[in-house]
């Protein structure tokens, strides 16, 4: 049975030219800073995103929880969204970790934080408060449905805090797909934070890794908070070797992602009961809601529909999200769609 995984595009395998990549890499001790094709990679990607140095972490949850532990010392603030994935999905390791204190924003339905809510929330010199040092942005924004910022409002964003001595760290884990969406090069959106994170295994298809990228004297520190947490890997070249070719071939692709999340919630949509959270996907993400019209329970559809090897993601209560990705084609969104329309028919009748 072809199994068409849509839970995420963190379930993206490495395809035939990552492997033999892989399997052909020049490695050395990457602790020692003597691995060939890590070096390679981190130069890329700072290149790419417009900054002086690049550091391959294991995970985008590292990347983030490194950066913040730089940028903040213990009693610190960090101003970030109330959907932000390091609020919420990083097992609050800025607090247990970092002793960073939070203040969350409401998302704005695109994901950004609003530049007047930022602005109020800023400390002042009471002693009795934490103080303000970092602002977190999500770009592309998971939890508010694979939303995009355009690098105007991350720019002014950016003014606002270096002018007020802030310092803006963006996790983004797809930044690839907001500059696709944008139709920019990914350094437009990212070349005036400070510190950004983005993933090689979601949908650029390495089997792991994320760069954190930053000044040099940034990078240097998070090296060490790296170590500390356990990250410092040795001849991870050869995962290296797969994230420098995500970076020179999969990123234009991300277009067709895009295309194939449209396609599908277009067809869902039409189905009577189907509701789509945010509206159409602006990037790769499909997050829908079923109405009372539909009777599953949420637990009881996907099995349902993981029995027609259709996997979704589980997000609420009748709410499920669906993420395409490079092991995604054009029938795998008709499958997925015929089997929804199936499974909710055979229930109406
Ligand atoms: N997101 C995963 C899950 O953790 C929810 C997913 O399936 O989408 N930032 C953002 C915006 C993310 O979406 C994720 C992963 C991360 C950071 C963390 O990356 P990893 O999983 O590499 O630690």
């Amino acid at each position: 049975m072809t199994i068409v995984d849509l839970r995420s595009d963190t379930v993206t395998q490495p395809n035939q030219e990552m492997r033999e990549a892989m399997m052909n890499a020049a490695v050395g001790d990457d602790v020692y800073g003597e691995d060939p094709t890590v070096n390679e990679l981190q130069d890329m990607a700072a290149k790419t995103m417009g900054k002086e140095a690049g550091l391959f972490v294991p995970s985008g949850t590292m990347g983030n929880l490194a950066a913040m532990l730089v940028h903040c010392q213990r009693g610190d603030e960090v101003i970030l969204g109330n959907k932000a994935h390091t609020f919420l999905f990083e097992a609050g390791g800025i607090s247990a970790l970092g002793g960073i204190h939070s203040l969350q924003l409401s998302n704005q339905a695109d994901g950004s934080l609003l530049l007047d809510d930022i602005k109020h929330s800023i400390r002042g010199d009471d002693p009795h408060e934490p103080i303000t040092k970092l602002i977190a942005l999500e770009n592309t924004h998971n939890r508010c449905g694979g939303t995009y910022q355009t690098p105007e409002y991350v720019n002014s964003v950016c003014s606002f805090a270096h002018e007020k001595g802030l310092i803006v760290h963006m996790d983004g884990a797809r930044i690839f797909n907001a500059a696709i969406a944008n139709n920019v090069p990914v350094k437009k959106i990212t070349e005036n934070v400070d510190s950004v994170t983005f993933c090689l295994s979601k949908g650029l298809c390495a089997p792991a890794g994320s760069v954190l990228c930053g000044n040099n004297e940034f990078i240097r520190k998070a090296n060490r908070i790296r170590k500390q947490l356990g990250g410092g890997m040795r001849q991870v070249g050869i995962l290296a070797a797969a994230g420098k070719v995500s970076l020179e071939k999969m990123t234009d692709r991300l277009v067709e992602d895009h295309i194939h999340a449209m396609k599908l919630a277009e067809a869902l949509v039409k189905i009577p009961g189907i509701i789509l959270n945010y509206g159409e996907p602006k990037t790769n993400m499909v997050f829908i809601q079923f109405s009372d019209e539909i009777p599953f329970t949420t637990e009881e559809f996907t099995q349902e529909l993981s029995k027609l090897g259709i996997r979704i993601g589980i997000v609420g209560d009748r709410q499920y999200r669906m993420v395409t990705h490079y092991w995604i084609k054009d029938e795998d969104i008709s499958l997925t769609i015929e089997g929804f329309q199936f499974l909710i028919n055979k229930q109406h009748k």
